[in-house]
């Protein structure tokens, strides 16, 4: 079996085990595992002046290999061109996009230094699997240096429509390099869809058959590949942790109180300022819910150093505060705001107690915490998931209550019907979405990705 060399922004690193780790990282490791071999990203470190030669750390047949940044190579590559032009971007959120050249440059730079690093240790028949939008343009950069190994490539945010993309200055030469894996990996259908209209309109690739283009000089494949969770393992970590210390504690504040729950990074994608005015909404219409249901929302900071992030939270601060201003009782408040970070085994407690799991970005790549909410339910009880119809999982997950993420008042009636629905409706839809996720977990969509790779023709130098 060929070795297997991943890239990602960030890497899973073995000291971040049990607690920390997503199922995602785990997955990603287990692959490493299976076949040996190498897992390069940042270092999360940034350096004055020069960054020194990788740092590599062996544990078994895996090699995790770790590079520094220039403080202004990251603020390019990183704060500037990934988080500040692509993110917005392919969230659909065009008001929101910083454009420089400048970053633009840093961002293929770093590319280009992965790239060195990365071919520095390839062996000939290595299949590389490259993650995420910091990597858009590192196929190219390989290429440039001579490799030719099957190098994949898998998306995790959405990818945007043709004319949205088209807003990017220099979208035609990055949907070339794209063009420079053998695999380009989407969450969805919708996604594959975008990214064949912009290689076709955009940069003048050609179909070949249903899922293949050619475009500059090279045949790309195009599929979608929507991201699992480990359904069983989550379930059993829910099952185990909801009777444990953090939950139980959880559970006896609310007092018997329905629980809704959301739980978030802290970025405008997430649509968090309508989560809370759908609550609001939900309080003044529905006023028997008063005093009966707690809004818990965690939302650890992301990304503190983008304006964008730091306006979002003092919106979300005052939102919060203005709610339990208008509602609350002595002995009660409505909404909950916890910006610290949860540990996973605690979170899955967290979500089996929640009578609500309440999902509504305005656009999401898939949504894991809605597959986890699912996974995370008592069978005998099980809650309902108010889902957003802009994340990914909502291809999967139709059975969830699938809500149009700016309707306020539209999020307002799905909490009201979510919390009083009968048993019988509740459990059949939980079924039905349990299986889905038992049919696509992460440790599927590994397997599928690497023998889709695979099965893509070898490449050919240039
Ligand atoms: P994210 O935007 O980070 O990921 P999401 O998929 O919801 O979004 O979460 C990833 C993981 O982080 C989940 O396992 C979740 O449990 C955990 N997490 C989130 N908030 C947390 C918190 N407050 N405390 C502790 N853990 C928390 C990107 C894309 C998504 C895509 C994933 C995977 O934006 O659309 O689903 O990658 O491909």
């Amino acid at each position: 079996m060929a070795r297997l060399v991943i890239v990602s922004n960030r890497v899973g690193l073995p000291e971040e085990g049990g607690r920390r780790a997503g199922g995602l990282v785990v997955a990603l490791r287990d692959a490493l595992k299976d076949r040996g071999g190498l897992w390069v990203g940042w270092s999360g470190e940034t350096v004055e002046g020069e960054p020194g030669p990788p740092r590599s750390l062996r544990r078994g047949r895996v090699t995790y290999v770790t590079l520094d940044l220039a403080r202004e190579a990251y603020e390019a590559y990183y704060v500037g061109f990934a988080n500040g032009t692509l993110w917005p971007l392919f969230h659909y959120r065009l008001g929101l996009i910083t454009f420089r050249r400048h970053d633009l440059e840093g961002y293929r730079a770093v590319n280009e230094a992965f790239a060195r690093t990365i071919a520095d240790l390839l062996r000939p028949d290595d299949l590389v699997w490259v993650h995420d939008y910091h990597f858009l343009a590192l196929a190219a950069a390989l290429r440039r240096l001579g490799v030719t190994n099957r190098l994949g490539f898998f998306l995790h945010i959405p990818f945007p429509a043709a004319e949205v993309l088209r807003a990017l200055p220099g979208h035609d030469r990055l949907l070339r390099e794209m063009a420079d894996y053998d695999l380009v990996g989407l969450q969805t259908e919708s996604d594959v869809r975008s990214f064949a209209e912009g290689l076709v309109r955009l940069a003048g690739g050609e179909p070949i058959g249903t899922d293949r283009f050619r475009c500059a000089e090279r045949t790309v494949a195009v599929g979608a590949f929507p991201v699992g969770i480990d359904t069983e393992g989550f379930a059993r970590l829910a099952a185990q942790s909801a009777n444990g210390p953090e939950a139980r504690r959880l559970a006896e504040s609310l007092a018997g109180r329905a629980l809704v729950l959301g739980v978030d990074r802290l970025d405008y994608s997430k649509g968090l300022p309508g989560r809370l005015q759908a609550v609001a909404e939900l309080l003044e219409r529905w006023p028997q819910w008063r005093r009966r249901i707690t809004y818990l929302q965690i939302a650890p900071v992301s990304r503190g150093e983008l304006r964008q992030y730091r306006a979002l939270r003092s919106e979300l601060d005052a939102l919060a505060g203005r709610t339990n201003a208008r509602f609350a009782d002595v002995d009660w408040t409505p909404v909950r705001w916890v910006t610290r970070n949860v540990p996973r085994p605690v979170l899955a407690g967290y979500l089996r107690l929640a009578r609500v799991g309440f999902v509504t970005p305005l656009r999401d790549g898939m949504n894991l915490v809605a597959k986890e909410y699912v996974a995370a339910q008592d069978p005998e009880d099980p809650g309902v998931l108010v889902l957003s119809r802009l994340a990914g999982a909502a291809e999967e997950l139709e059975s969830a209550l699938l809500v149009d993420p700016l309707d306020v008042e539209g999020l307002a009636e799905a909490l009201d019907r979510a919390l009083a629905m009968p048993l019988d409706e509740r459990r059949a839809r939980w079924a039905a979405s349990m299986e889905v996720l038992r049919a696509n977990t992460a440790a599927r969509w590994r397997t599928r990705f690497l023998e889709a790779l695979e099965a893509t023709r070898p490449a050919v130098a240039g």
